[in-house]
């Protein structure tokens, strides 16, 4: 039976990998992101399943619901949400924080990921069948200095991700939450605003973890049978022992 899995962020680093891992799995891919080249090229490099594109940005919310209540009969039977679309943006102590990074990363990683949960819902309880893998972080587990606004997104992520697990649970679909920590990706040049010297100074002295590695954690729990919900993950890298904390050579 054919088995669709939506992944959002998939232009690049976790979300990417996913959509990659995942078509080897053998999902249908519906790969999301704003940037459509970097769609385009996913959907060339993905050779075993058919996958199907949607530009949109997830703050978004009408263009959300147009990409979602559009989508081709063959298309709407989604089994797996990846929740993953989400950035830092900037890093100081909240007295010189800036209103428009505030903006993003409530708007994105929050309200983004709740726009686009709100549409793929409605096709899983049809169906009494679904996994939604929500990607919190290690910030959302721990506060660190300068993280304040982003920490607190990802926190929201983990309240949320339990909440949905509650509330789900009686509709037949599963919520996991991923929190992973440092794993190098376009995450830190986004967050440094394309500083790459800024960004590469995060995974300076450690191996850090990949986008591959959290994928295929998210491809192991996505393909546990009905009986089983791994229902949080707490991925680091093995250099690391908190978010503040890593031995760096
Ligand atoms: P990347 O910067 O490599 O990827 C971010 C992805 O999110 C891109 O595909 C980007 O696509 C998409 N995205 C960002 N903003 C929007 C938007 N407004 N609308 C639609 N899509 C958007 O970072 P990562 O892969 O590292 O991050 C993925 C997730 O993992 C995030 O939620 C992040 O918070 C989380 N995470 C990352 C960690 C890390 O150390 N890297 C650790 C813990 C968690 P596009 O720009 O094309 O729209
Ligand atoms: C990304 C990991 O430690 O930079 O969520 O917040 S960290």
């Amino acid at each position: 039976m054919t088995k669709i899995a939506l992944v959002t962020g998939a232009t690049s680093g976790i979300g990417r990998a996913t959509a990659l891992v995942l078509a080897r799995q053998g999902y249908h891919i519906i790969a999301t992101g704003r940037r459509t080249e970097r769609l385009e090229e996913l959907k060339q490099e993905i050779k075993e399943v058919p996958v199907l594109t949607l530009a949109f940005d997830v703050r978004d919310k009408e263009a959300v619901q147009q990409a979602i209540r559009t989508l081709p009969e063959e298309w709407k039977q989604i089994e797996v949400l990846v929740n993953n679309a989400g950035n830092a943006h900037g890093m100081s102590p909240i007295q010189e924080g800036s209103l428009d990074d505030w903006d993003a990363m409530l708007d994105i990683n929050v309200k983004g990921l709740l726009y686009v949960t709100h549409e793929v819902l409605p096709l899983m309880i049809e169906r009494k069948k679904g996994h939604i893998v929500n990607i919190g972080s290690i910030a959302g587990k721990e506060v660190y200095p300068n993280g304040n606004v982003y920490c607190a997104s990802k926190y929201a992520v983990d309240a949320l991700s339990k909440a949905m697990r509650l509330d789900l649970v009686h509709e037949g679909i599963k919520v996991s939450e991923v929190n992973p920590g440092l794993v190098q990706t376009e995450f830190s040049e986004v967050r440094f605003k394309g500083d790459k010297e800024r960004a590469a100074s995060v995974y300076k002295g450690i191996d850090p973890l990949r986008a591959e590695d959290i994928a295929d954690v998210i491809a192991f729990i996505v393909t546990r049978p009905a009986h089983v919900n791994i229902a949080e993950v707490l991925v680091l890298a093995g250099a690391q022992a908190s978010a503040t904390i890593a031995s760096r050579k």
